[in-house]
């Protein structure tokens, strides 16, 4: 299955059903007055953060969402019956945006040099500068998407003094119906960032029970994977790997900038560095570029709590990259690891417990 953490579903929720028109008709009972019941409620369209679904790829391939309609009302006060909701499980941190009506229809832009309008079908609305209408952050939180629309009234409502026979009955109103953009932020305390290779994935794998895939090839990591840290006293803390950073990710170079997103929410960020400098990299290079890449894509990152960890400490040169990286880059923490060989693992721990743990 594709990881998926942007899509574009389109929702109608169920219409009410009709009010009934209908007369009593019995043996020994003439004119046995109006007996036309409601019509059902329209179902509803729940999103629902779930602990089991970690990304939107379900909605990806079915992204018409449909809940069922009230039946009319019928004859005998009969209630006709409610349309049952639907409930769509997303991901713990999925933002839902409104997205305008006519999102469904590809746009046209104008051609500058055809001179005329041409269709443009990838419409994707940039959904950081909108504002969500929700935020399902926490385990089981719902939102009503599209609310059913409500049952119409049977005729037995409008008996009066003045009208024994009343024809009358209102129809269900319609259900809610619109665009929407889901998008996933994951939730987690620390995220990791860093050039691919750095060893994201080896540091995650050391201290938490999550098993990331690690190879010694760029961009082995192609979506977020979050670890959970055991800390002392029953803490806990969530830590997320993101596939690794290069220059111009901001600008949607490697698999970066789409990744970014996921850890918008961090609260505090680990700038994993290769400090051996494996295949001519340059430490120092490496960490300016990367505060430069996540200043770009949103400067509230650049904000953040931070710390270094000094990866890749047992292989040669690593020593004195650090001195050199020490002088050059003043006001972090840094952390000296070998994520390989789980040394140094321990102040990791800590410093997570410094902002995570028992207080
Ligand atoms: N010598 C040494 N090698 C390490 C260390 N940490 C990781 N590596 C190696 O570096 C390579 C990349 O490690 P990963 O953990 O996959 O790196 P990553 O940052 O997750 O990479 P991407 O997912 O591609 O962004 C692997 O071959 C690891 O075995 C370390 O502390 N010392
Ligand atoms: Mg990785």
């Amino acid at each position: 299955m594709k990881f998926v953490d942007q899509v574009r579903v389109h929702a109608k929720a169920g219409d009410g059903g009709n009010g009934c028109c209908s007369f009593r008709r019995e043996k020994f009972v003439p004119r046995g007055g109006p007996d036309g019941g409601d019509g059902g409620d329209g179902g509803s369209i729940i999103l629902e953060a779930d602990a089991n679904t970690d990304n939107l790829s379900a909605l990806y391939y079915d992204p018409n969402l449909r809940a069922k309609r009230g039946v009319h009302g019928k004859g005998k006060k009969k209630h006709g019956r409610n349309g049952a909701a639907t409930l769509v499980k997303v991901p713990v941190g999925t933002l839902i945006y409104a997205l305008p009506d006519d999102a469904g229809l590809g746009r046209t832009v104008l051609d500058e040099e055809l001179g005329e309008e041409v269709p443009q079908h990838s419409h994707r609305p940039d959904l950081r500068t909108m504002q969500p209408m929700a935020d399902l952050s926490a385990l089981g939180e719902q939102f009503v998407l599209c609310a059913g629309g409500g049952g119409g009234k049977g005729n037995v409502h409008f008996k009066s003094s003045t009208n024994r026979v009343p024809r009358q009955t209102t129809d269900g109103e319609p259900g809610e119906e619109g665009w929407f953009a889901l998008e996933l932020r994951t939730i987690a305390d620390t995220g990791l960032v860093g050039f691919p290779n750095a060893g994201k994935s080896t540091l995650l794998g050391n201290i938490s029970a999550a098993h990331p895939k690690v190879a010694a090839y760029p961009f082995t990591t192609l979506n977020p994977i979050v670890g959970v840290v055991d800390l002392d006293g029953y803490a806990r803390t969530t830590v997320a790997d993101i596939p690794g950073l290069i220059e111009g990710a901001h600008e949607n170079r490697g698999l970066g900038h789409e990744f970014l997103r996921h850890v918008i929410r961090c609260r505090l960020l680990l700038f994993v560095i290769d400090m051996a400098g494996s295949e001519g990299r340059n430490p120092v290079q490496d960490f300016r570029t990367l505060r430069a890449e996540i200043k770009l894509y949103d400067p509230t990152l650049a904000e953040k709590p931070a710390a270094i960890v000094a990866n890749k400490m047992d292989l040669p040169d690593a020593e004195e990259n650090l001195k050199v990286f020490r002088q050059k880059t003043r006001g972090l923490e840094i952390l000296p690891v070998s994520a390989k060989n789980l040394e140094g693992l321990d102040a990791v721990k800590s410093l997570l417990a410094t902002y995570f743990g028992k207080k």
